[in-house]
């Protein structure tokens, strides 16, 4: 008898280390098997199964589902979209075609198994490619269908990746085996995240977190982005509670396949000026990296997500206020005293 899982791909990961977190408190009596290039850190040991292994390794795959019988795969692996800018065929790889292995995957577990796998993946504002600071002010709340028009290699693979799933959601059948597939496929489009726990690597939204972290642990910090650049931003306690209620919601409220999902909108500046209220010795200055500032230039400012909100009641914790001053500043404080 195969055992019953939850597979967490990219589980070492800031989104994977806060979910494992959460699928695992309050005697949760969730199995977890979760799978990335990292060992997982010694907080979350012995909280999952945990392989260390490559997404793109089918013959892996091929063993586990041997053993394993997946009910829910959160598909978290990725290169963010900085780090993709500099390799972005290896980017192509992962995240595409580890995307495509994940699928296949679930499309013959689904087949093994004669019933539904929930297959979530995060999405990103990276999808969209807003052409010009002119539409970017004018556009403050970009909905799903708005400007997918992507300028990086992520946010290519983003869109692509949110239409694949959707593709085996809907259509994909694989004719030489007399038995549907079934793939309910559900993807949020995350703006940038933050969490007080991790720092992030290899993303474009990440002078936000870095500059909290820098200021907390007494560094300098050049952050990378005009000061008058707009993001939308949620805290990780809202990412992980959006990605739960989409997973928990019944199939039939469902209108998308892909919903936009934020927290808050807040220009680089103002996260300064709450982060020098919290640590007023705090050094932080501007060095523009034109690259980079070209792929935030690109990203709304904001996005719309009434659909999630109508259609499986989500709404956020944590707008900036609260998420400053409740959840970032108070544990990124007590995390660097600690060390
Ligand atoms: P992260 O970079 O912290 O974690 C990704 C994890 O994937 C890493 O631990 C990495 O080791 C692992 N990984 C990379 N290649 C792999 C491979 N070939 N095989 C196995 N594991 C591999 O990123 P995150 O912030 O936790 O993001 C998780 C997901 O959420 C990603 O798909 C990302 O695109 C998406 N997302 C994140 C944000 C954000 O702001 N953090 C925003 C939008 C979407
Ligand atoms: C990144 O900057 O690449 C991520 C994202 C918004 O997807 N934080």
């Amino acid at each position: 008898m195969r055992e019953k899982v939850i597979l967490i791909t990219g589980a070492a990961g800031e989104i994977g280390q806060a979910l494992v977190q959460q699928l695992s408190a309050n005697g949760a009596n969730n199995k977890l098997l979760t799978m990335d290039l990292q060992a997982m850190p010694d907080d979350l040991q012995g909280k999952s199964t945990h392989i260390v292994g490559d997404i793109l390794d089918e013959r892996l795959f091929a063993r586990l589902v041997t053993q394993y019988d997946f009910d829910v795969i959160f598909h978290l692996a990725a290169l963010l979209s900085t780090r993709a800018e500099f390799s972005p065929e290896l980017a192509h790889r992962v995240n595409v075609d580890g995307t495509l292995v994940l699928l296949k995957m679930a499309a013959e577990q689904s087949q093994a198994r004669n019933r539904p796998v929930l297959f979530m993946f995060p999405s990103s504002i990276a999808a969209y490619g807003i052409p010009s600071l002119e539409i970017k002010a004018r556009d403050q709340l970009v909905r799903e269908w708005d400007w997918n028009m992507p300028t990086t290699m992520y946010g290519c693979n983003k869109l692509y990746c949110e239409q694949l799933g959707a593709y085996f959601s809907h259509h994909y059948q694989q004719l030489s085996v007399n038995r549907p597939v079934m793939i309910d496929f559900r993807s949020l489009r995350f703006p940038g995240l933050i969490s007080a726990f991790t720092l992030p690597t290899g993303g474009t939204t990440d002078y936000g977190p870095e500059m909290i972290h820098a200021a907390a642990q007494g560094k300098p910090y050049a952050c990378f982005v005009r000061s008058d650049s707009h993001l939308p931003f949620m805290a990780m306690p809202d990412a992980v509670k959006s990605l739960l209620l989409l997973a928990r919601a019944p199939r039939e409220a469902l209108t998308r396949d892909v919903y936009n999902v934020t927290g808050f909108s807040i220009s680089t500046e103002e996260i300064r000026e709450r982060v020098m209220n919290a640590f007023p010795d705090a050094e932080i200055s501007y060095e523009i990296d034109s690259r980079r500032q070209g792929i935030v230039d690109s990203w709304p400012a904001g996005i719309n997500d009434n659909a999630a909100r109508r259609d499986w009641g989500w709404k956020p914790d944590y707008d900036a206020a609260r998420a400053f001053d409740e959840y970032l500043i108070p544990n990124i404080m007590k995390r660097y005293q600690k060390g």
